[in-house]
């Protein structure tokens, strides 16, 4: 995969600065009263699972440009994923999507081990149709009119389940397309009805320790209505369903200007918060890489986790869901893991203490102050620190290029097919 010796030879290049940095940063967070060693240890206790279909060129509905090297299988998608945890140390899961991950168990375990991965939750789909599938979801999956459609879609939940189960995941992401493109089109009432009887339906399957995440987004592929388009009807469905059902935030699912880190706290309230998909974005699903566009709505729900970290029950799978369409997805997903660990150390700096009591003082000024105190820190010499010691690369997109890892699988992956759009 990558060379250790390229990576000791980049680290080299780069360990000076980052121990003047490190020094500098310490000094000046111990005035603050943090010991910067215990924010190391946090950064390197971090993990996240990446998305095996992030680790291709995605496209929009217009084009997909593909790039070299693009992995063909997931056996190739998993190296991909192991490449972004040697560098960053804080991938260590990957999230399979069935059936476009679909291969033997042990075949993928065996891939997964070779790297030190292992699997988060697995992902349905039911928003597109397979070649050899019977019943259409042009019209809907699991709120089909037709009672067979909807047993297909269930039946198909219940197979990423039983995959899941062989390959150590603990957790089914339901996402589903479903919808309305004009009103009158469906009876809302009556399709979200039968969209709880076939969760219902998965619900009964789901092993003892394992969780159903529902996963909400305000609109696309239908435009006029969508089944489980906001926390509300998301909350709703996990309630209904029982203990093993929460709610998945994708950070990409809501109106522009919508206050997720808020609807973080109400679910977290709830005991109903079960995982995100991180990405960013300005206008929509936009599924751009996490901290690149709104870094401090990253920060802020960040914020609203390390204050509720020691919640009783509380278990956050944290997983990426980003398109690549421009950029190396490896180096974007290497980015996201870690401006993801960046806005997670950045609120961990936040003076709690001192923030309540000026919540108590009613002083929204130095209230809002000390919580940017968090966000204006730079963490970048306690990040390189944690991935040096953990044995990975200070600077990890340039010591990817430096490794011509891409060059290397440009050679022995077949070229990809650019013609269509499409999300993979
Ligand atoms: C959806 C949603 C799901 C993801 C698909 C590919 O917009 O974010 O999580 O599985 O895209
Ligand atoms: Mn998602
Ligand atoms: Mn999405």
């Amino acid at each position: 995969m990558i060379d250790k010796t390229v990576i000791e030879a980049q680290n080299a290049m780069r360990t000076p600065d980052l121990d003047r940095d490190f020094d500098y940063l310490g000094e000046k967070l111990d005035r603050r009263g943090i010991d910067i060693n215990q924010m190391v240890d946090r950064a390197k206790e971090f993990g996240l699972a990446v998305p095996s279909w992030g680790t291709g060129t995605g496209g929009t509905r217009f084009a997909r440009f593909p790039g070299p090297g693009e992995p063909a299988t997931i056996f190739d998608k998993l190296d991909d994923c192991g490449v972004i945890h040697s560098l960053t140390q804080a991938a260590p899961t990957v999230s399979l999507h069935i059936p476009w991950d679909k291969a033997d168990p042990q075949d993928l375990t065996a891939k997964a081990h070779q790297h030190g991965l292992a699997f988060d939750a697995m992902n349905s789909n039911s928003f597109q149709d397979q070649p050899d599938q019977i019943h259409s979801y042009k019209f809907g999956s699991l709120t089909h009119t037709d009672a067979a459609t909807r047993a297909q879609a269930v039946e198909h939940n219940l197979e990423c389940i039983e995959i899941g189960q062989k390959i150590g995941s603990k957790a089914l992401t339901v996402w589903i397309g479903d919808g309305a493109n004009f009103p009158g089109q469906t009876h809302m009432g009556r399709q979200f009805e039968r969209y709880l009887s076939s969760m219902k339906e998965i619900y009964k399957g789901l092993p003892d320790n394992w969780r159903l995440f529902s996963e909400h987004k305000i609109y696309e592929p239908a435009f006029y209505s969508t089944v489980v388009q906001d926390w509300g009807t998301s909350l709703l469905t996990a309630q209904e369903l029982g203990d093993k059902a929460m709610c998945l935030v994708d950070l990409g699912h809501h109106a522009p200007n919508v206050n997720i880190e808020m609807i973080v706290s109400r679910l977290i309230h709830a005991g109903k918060l079960g995982g995100f998909h991180f990405n960013d974005s300005k206008y929509g699903d936009d599924d751009l890489d996490s901290g690149t566009i709104d870094p401090y709505r990253l920060f802020l729900v960040w914020n609203e986790l390390v204050d509720a970290e020691n919640t009783p029950g509380l278990d956050l799978a944290h997983m990426i869901d980003q398109s690549h369409n421009v950029t190396d997805p490896i180096e974007s997903l290497m980015i996201s893991t870690m401006e993801i660990q960046r806005a997670y150390i950045q609120a961990a700096l936040v003076d709690r203490e001192a923030l309540a009591g000026y919540q108590a003082d009613n002083d929204a000024l130095m209230a809002s102050a000390t919580l940017r105190a968090g966000f204006r820190t730079d963490v970048d010499a306690i990040l390189g620190r944690a991935r040096l010691s953990s044995g990975g690369a200070i600077d990890p997109v340039m010591t990817f290029r430096a490794s011509g890892y891409r060059a290397k699988v440009s050679d022995e992956r077949p070229i990809a097919n650019g013609a269509g759009g499409g999300i993979v």
